[in-house]
């Protein structure tokens, strides 16, 4: 941990060993250029508390990236709660309740929601802690799964980079592999259906793959088989790092677009895709839907029109980047790092006008909790 710790890039680290259950929790802060820290809490078994940490400093390097290039008021955060084994409900309660105070400690530099293994009844029980939570349920006030936007905005993300790959945005018996079918991949699947699309779909749990494939009627591809299945656009919705040295050569695809968070394993993976000539739409871009949604509904104050029409816009935004960075003989990658890099250069600089619009909802603590 120390290691990770140093080699990290960050702004700030919250480690924290929950005496009870065993379990640690990280909140990273990694950059507040463009405003307070914003960005999920993944929950989940991890091989060594330290596989945790450094799941948290990457990720919140991976929401600095996202927020940037959709030029957002907000910095890059977030949380991971690293269990030994999944907890019994009132325990789990007892931990998320321990979240909610370390945020409230932060003071409104960090503000979470919900992600990977985590709902909106868990950011119900962070917020008896802290305002400074996204995604409760909509009894509680909240917006709840903001699953079905980022799957908008994935599905936006497949059409661009059709266009350019196959010279039409029609999905039309184009055929996308979807790899894992949660709380993002199961309404994008729903979506590429409708649009006409040969779906196939794979998940860690067989059930859930069968039981949505035989709703949609997509075909259902063992989860050993998701790399090497031939299809025009693969999607990854599940876990990270699942570009890698392993998976790159086997790919029979010509694009991938999802939602996933670090799909590339390490960096060399993106000139690797090129290589290939396949075209990776970078993920901090194509799952950008969901912290739009968050950020648009929850302390914006825009309305579900305004939401749809900016996650629409993630198509745009992805052909720009694929366009400059064939122009500039660099990945897609590359070039969408450059243009987040100059939003935050350009922040730093103070060029910019009104980074910190952060409405009264949320930000400083003001209550101290119930
Ligand atoms: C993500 O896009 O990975 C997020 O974590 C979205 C988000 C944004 C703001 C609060 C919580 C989650």
């Amino acid at each position: 941990m120390e290691e990770l710790l140093r080699a990290w890039d960050g702004d700030s680290t919250v480690v924290h060993h929950d005496a009870d259950t065993d379990a640690w929790i990280f909140i990273a802060v990694h950059d507040r250029t463009l405003g307070r820290a914003a960005g999920g809490c993944r929950m989940r078994v991890y091989d060594e508390p330290s596989d945790g940490l450094r799941d948290a400093l990457r990720l919140a390097r991976g929401m600095t990236m996202k927020w940037a290039a959709i030029d957002f008021p907000f910095g890059g955060g977030k949380a991971v709660v690293a269990v030994p084994r999944p907890l019994e409900a009132a325990a789990r309660e007892r931990l998320l309740l321990r979240v909610g105070d370390l945020i409230a400690l932060l003071g409104g530099a960090y503000a979470t929601g919900e992600d990977m293994g985590t709902t909106p009844a868990d950011m119900n029980v962070i917020a008896r802690r802290t305002r400074n939570v996204f995604g409760r349920t909509p009894e509680s006030g909240g917006t709840g799964d903001p699953g079905h936007w980022t799957a908008l905005g994935v599905f936006a993300a497949v059409r661009a980079a059709c266009e350019r790959v196959f010279g039409t945005a029609e999905l039309a018996d184009r055929s996308v592999l979807v790899q894992g079918v949660g709380s993002v991949g199961r309404p994008l699947v729903r979506r590429l259906a409708q649009a006409g699309a040969r779906v196939l779909v794979s998940d860690a749990l067989p059930d859930r793959a069968r039981t949505l494939a035989g709703k949609v009627d997509a075909e259902v591809v063992p989860p050993e088989r998701a790399y090497d299945t031939a299809c025009d656009v693969f999607a990854p919705c599940a876990v990270g790092g699942v570009l890698n040295a392993r998976s790159v050569p086997q790919l029979e695809c010509r694009v991938i677009a999802g939602s996933a968070n670090n799909q590339l394993e390490t960096e060399e993976a993106a000139a690797w895709l090129l290589e290939r000539g396949i075209l990776y739409a970078p993920d901090f871009v194509a799952n950008a839907g969901g912290a739009i949604a968050l950020a648009g509904l929850e302390v914006l104050d825009w309305s579900e029109e305004q939401v749809e029409a900016r996650v629409l816009r993630i198509g745009e935004t992805l052909g720009h980047i694929l366009d400059d960075a064939e122009r500039r003989a660099v990945s897609p990658v590359t070039e969408a790092r450059r243009r987040a890099e100059q939003v935050l250069a350009a922040a730093r600089k103070g060029t910019r006008d009104g980074a910190a619009v952060y409405s009264g909802r949320m930000g400083e603590e003001t209550t101290g909790g119930s």
